[in-house]
């Protein structure tokens, strides 16, 4: 059977390229900001790709070695589901979960979900290629589209989202209640959700980790503002900008900065922007959140998803949760 790699959400190209809203606003505010789903261009997932190898980036290889160590429990717990994620990627960690529901069923689907159509696209056709007998199918847009189009598209039997590697860290509080509950729109009564969290762990540990030595994290940073450049026609000069990263304890969260050097203009054409940054100027590209296991249990109760079971390290560095809706 041949499947088409990749489903375009409605309105992803229009959403991603015409719009733009979301900067202007950002860049309006004092201080200023960045959405920071604009990391992710296919330089930008391919950066991504490379942190999650550095030594000083610990959540990915920890989330991981709790996969390899339950997936099958995961698999058991649930049957034979509809596997949706949110987010994918390089989808390297998914195969871990792949391989236990393929023990479980000989009729599985899986649909990965992201913003970055080459990325996407690369991955669908390896893990076709690698799990024949599966349906995968991309599903090219935001979040917000993919949970509208899951909801839309019911599935009579078992459904599960997953969102690993911690990407809920980049929602607001009050942005993340609204996630928990597209979530539970896109969900039936007896579906799963899981969700990987990184936990609340030392500072020095923490901005290690996102001020990495070879200075990978840095480039991830400044490659939104090349994001901007080609995507909206603009004229950030990257060399006037500089990476930094702190873990602010009191709202236990990473906050990444890009601190403008000297002052000048920015224009980005397409969007009619032109703004102007001071030296010593910071624009926050990032919040990571830093979660404690057992408050995500109980936000996720109040919006209707009871926790089956957890599991984490042996550091309780990182953290999965498994509900039902
Ligand atoms: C993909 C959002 C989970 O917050 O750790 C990695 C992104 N930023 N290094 C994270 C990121 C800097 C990552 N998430």
């Amino acid at each position: 059977m041949v499947i088409d790699p990749l489903l375009i959400l409605d309105n992803h190209y229009q959403d991603l390229n015409n719009d733009g809203e979301d900067i202007i606003q950002g860049l309006s505010q004092t201080p200023k900001t960045l959405p920071a789903k604009y990391f992710y261009d296919d330089r930008g997932s391919q950066l991504f790709e490379e942190i999650c190898q550095l030594p000083e980036y610990y959540p990915t290889r920890t989330e991981a070695a709790i996969l390899s160590q339950y997936a099958a429990e995961i698999a058991q717990s649930t049957g034979n589901c509809e596997l949706v994620e949110l987010g994918s990627g390089s989808s390297t960690k998914t195969r871990l979960l792949l391989d236990a529901y393929r023990q479980i069923s000989d009729d599985c689907r899986y649909f990965p979900i992201d913003i970055s159509g080459g990325i996407l696209k690369n991955s669908v056709l390896e893990l076709q290629q690698a799990y024949p007998e599966f349906f995968i199918q991309g599903l090219l847009g935001t979040y917000e589209q993919a949970l509208a189009h899951l909801a839309a598209h019911p599935w009579r039997r078992s459904r599960l989202i997953f969102f690993l590697g911690s990407s809920l860290g980049n929602f607001t509080p009050q942005e993340s209640e609204q996630f928990f509950k597209q979530i539970a729109d896109a969900l039936k009564p007896g579906d799963y959700f899981l969700l990987g969290i990184d936990l609340q762990k030392p500072k020095n540990i923490l901005e290690a980790a996102y001020n990495d030595s070879q200075g990978v994290t840095a480039a991830f940073n400044l490659n939104m503002l090349s994001h901007l450049n080609w995507r909206f026609q603009g004229n950030f000069d990257l060399n006037l900008f500089r990476h930094q990263a702190i873990y602010n304890v009191a709202d236990t969260q990473i906050e990444m900065y890009l601190h403008c050097q000297a002052s000048h203009d920015v224009t980005l054409e397409t969007l009619n922007l032109n703004v102007g940054f001071a030296a010593g100027e910071s624009i926050l590209t990032e919040i990571s959140r830093k979660f404690d296991l057992v408050d995500m249990q109980q936000q996720l109760t109040v919006q209707g998803m009871k926790t089956l079971k957890t599991w984490t390290d042996p550091q309780q560095w990182f953290g999965l949760i498994l509900c039902q809706r």
